[in-house]
């Protein structure tokens, strides 16, 4: 038996590799929006009708997780979880947490509570797992240094984590926001070379 920790990436059976990265942040971050631009499957989401309060904001929302994928050369695939925004789903964050490679948190900067949501996201998710994240800023027209200094004060990021904006509707921005989450997890990457390189 192969005991694998919790940053294993998983062995394919026709070889390469695939590894996981969590897509979270707040309700109506753009998460679903995002996934859906980089996969090349349909996105296999969970939407279900919004009948609360937030329901001015969109009309259906994530209840356990978006699904997509996306291969990046013949022997690396990401295989792409987004979580479900409201809390009360937050016991999913743990099932599509496990055996993460990291993770990119989605914040709507066009919202400030946005930000204030992703706190206790954070949170949680620095609890479940030390892996790397990206910090990603939603609905961002670039990124002025005044602006990243509240956002990486407010979350508490490290010099490490990198903070960048974003365009989930956008392919070339959603594959420069998943990169930086490889290239923050490379220790691990290493891992999912080493079959190329025997
Ligand atoms: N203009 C614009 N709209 C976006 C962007 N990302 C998401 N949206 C819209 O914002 C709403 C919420 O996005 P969604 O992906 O469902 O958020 P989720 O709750 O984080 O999954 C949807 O109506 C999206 O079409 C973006 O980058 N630009
Ligand atoms: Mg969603």
């Amino acid at each position: 038996m192969t005991l694998e920790t919790s940053r294993t990436p998983g062995r394919r059976r026709h070889g390469g590799t695939a590894v996981k990265i969590v897509v979270t942040g707040p309700f109506s971050a753009g998460k679903t929006t995002l996934i859906r631009t980089i996969s090349e499957i349909t996105v296999q989401s969970t939407e279900q009708d919004i009948t609360d309060d937030t329901r001015s904001r969109k009309a259906a929302t994530t209840v356990a997780m978006d699904f997509g994928r996306i291969t990046l050369d013949r022997d690396l695939v990401l295989y792409l979880f987004g979580t479900p925004g409201h809390e009360r789903f937050d016991f999913m964050w743990e099932i599509l947490g496990e055996r993460m490679l990291g993770y990119i948190l989605l914040v709507d900067s066009s919202r400030a509570e946005s930000l204030a949501e992703a706190v206790v996201i954070l949170v949680a998710f620095r609890r479940m797992a030390r892996v790397p994240f990206v910090l990603a800023l939603n609905r961002a027209d670039g990124l002025d240094p005044a602006d990243e200094q509240h956002v990486r004060a407010v979350l508490e990021l490290d010099g490490e984590t990198a903070v960048m904006p974003c365009d989930a509707t956008n392919r070339e921005s959603v594959k420069a926001v998943l990169l930086a989450v490889l290239y923050g997890a490379v220790g691990s990457l290493d891992d999912v070379f080493e079959p190329a390189r025997a």
